[in-house]
């Protein structure tokens, strides 16, 4: 396998410590019934955002108990800096450029993921998994675009990240859907959501399950548990977006959020546990993009959310299902969102037809999870237009190295040696770099088309 240590050897060494891992192997590979899958996405966090990852100040034990008996990724990116991007490519397995979904979708009744396209609940359906979705949903309106048009059987959703308390949006509208309709009801939202997954879990015993918990927490407004409500209904655009508390309070208040999701989690796998089910489901937890750095961490990369710097897209990655995955693995393959698609399609004991004219951009990284097999190299692209502030970004990477344009200027780092972005050494290998934005050519003609 090919797990090659990286520029940040010092940062993983202790990632190495903090798990307790003694060395880097693979067990054999095995037969395998078709697991059951959750999907647990943290809206908005960064790659130093959760103890096992070496945050110092937010309590995760459920979830670092996962990574520590399973396998943590040190180079797992999400496809986009923002949330919708990512979630299109999560759920399609693409390049979110081919579903049009480029920027995160505002309040609008036009935007969404056209349906026509295919998604993972769609996949997993020709193998007879019932799939469920709770919390944020974000690829277009839930009414028209929403989850169950998508292929999913059950869903408790919101549009956006609605109050946690009030589930009011920032236009002033309740924004918490069953099954597209809209149904409101008291509690805190990572409550609501950890109740209906547990419940889930509970009530489809016996039938393979797709279970997305897309947590709307960390994301904005900043309330945890017990801090106040925020928005009333019809009152557009409050004052503050990032919620009722000053802004000294916003990092305690993150914390809770997090921590409330990982009381959520510890939840989540005890119901996994009680139902018997816990060998047979393979957990993977990731967030969506970077985190603000001014309230949580991307430690100990540069940028941010919405930025193409490492930052804005590095994030946790934490894949566990015992007795398949080893304990204490620790993964540095060059991984990404759109992975995941065709990951538990391969997994579900599905293939796709090659003849399939709207394939995968995403590698099938069943083998990176269970076997001895590096993952195949591959170009990876970032592509950003931000219509809210008139901005665009592109960023490639190839191996080690990395092209970036952002802000007008271009930049070549080489992670492997300079995994923080601080050497810009594009007029040193001029060569490489155009050989970077060859490949960045070819790509923007596969997804825009000639
Ligand atoms: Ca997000």
């Amino acid at each position: 396998m090919h797990w090659r240590m990286s520029s940040a050897i010092v940062h993983r060494l202790l990632i190495a410590l903090l798990v307790g891992i003694n060395a880097i192997t693979w067990a054999p590979g095995q037969e395998l019934d078709p697991p059951n899958f959750v999907l647990i996405v943290i809206d908005d966090i960064g790659y130093g955002d959760l103890g096992i990852y070496g945050n110092k100040t937010h309590n995760t034990p459920n979830i670092d108990q996962l990574g520590t008996e399973g396998m943590i990724f040190t180079d797992f990116h999400s496809n986009g800096a923002v949330c919708s991007p990512t979630r299109a490519a999560l759920m399609t397995g693409q390049y979110q450029q081919r579903t049009n979904v480029e920027h995160a979708i505002g309040f609008t009744m036009d935007e969404g993921m056209p349906l026509h396209k295919r998604t993972i609940p769609e996949y997993l359906s020709d193998a007879g998994y019932i799939s469920a979705v709770f919390g944020k949903w974000h690829l277009g309106h839930v009414s028209l675009f929403g989850p169950n048009d998508q292929g999913f059987d059950v869903s408790y959703t919101s549009n956006n990240t609605p109050d946690y308390h009030t589930h009011i949006s920032r236009i002033g509208e309740t924004d918490w859907y069953k099954d597209q309709q809209l149904k409101d009801e008291p509690g805190y939202l990572t409550h609501l959501v950890t109740k209906y997954s547990t419940a889930f879990i509970k009530e489809t015993r016996g039938q393979p399950f797709f279970l997305f918990i897309s947590h709307l927490a960390a994301h904005f407004p900043f309330q945890g548990p017990d801090d106040p409500a925020h928005r009333t209904e019809g009152k557009i655009w409050h004052q503050s977006k990032y919620g009722p508390l000053p802004e000294s309070e916003y990092k305690r208040a993150y914390k809770d959020m997090i921590e409330a999701v990982d009381e959520s989690v510890g939840e989540v796998v005890q119901a996994l546990e009680e139902t018997g089910l816990r060998d047979n489901t393979l957990i993977f937890i990731t967030s969506d993009n970077g985190a603000y750095s001014w309230v949580g961490s991307n430690e100990p990369y540069r940028g941010e959310k919405g930025s193409l710097f490492e930052g804005g897209h590095r994030v946790p990655a934490i894949a566990n299902w015992p007795g398949h995955i080893p304990a204490g693995m620790v993964c540095h393959e060059t991984t990404m969102t759109m992975d995941l698609a065709p990951t538990f399609v391969a997994l579900a004991g599905l293939s796709v037809d090659p003849a399939n004219s709207d394939p995968f951009d995403g590698a099938d990284l069943s083998h990176v999870l269970l076997k001895e097999e590096p993952l195949k190299e591959r170009p990876l692209i970032w592509h950003f237009k931000n219509p809210y502030v008139n901005s665009f970004a592109y960023a490639v990477r190839d191996k080690d190295w990395k092209l970036l344009m952002e802000g007008d200027t271009k930049y070549l780092f080489n992670l492997r040696m300079d995994s923080m972005e601080q050497s810009n050494l594009i007029t040193q290998y001029p060569e490489r770099a155009k050989e970077m934005e060859r490949l960045y050519e070819g790509w923007e003609s596969s997804v825009f088309g000639d």
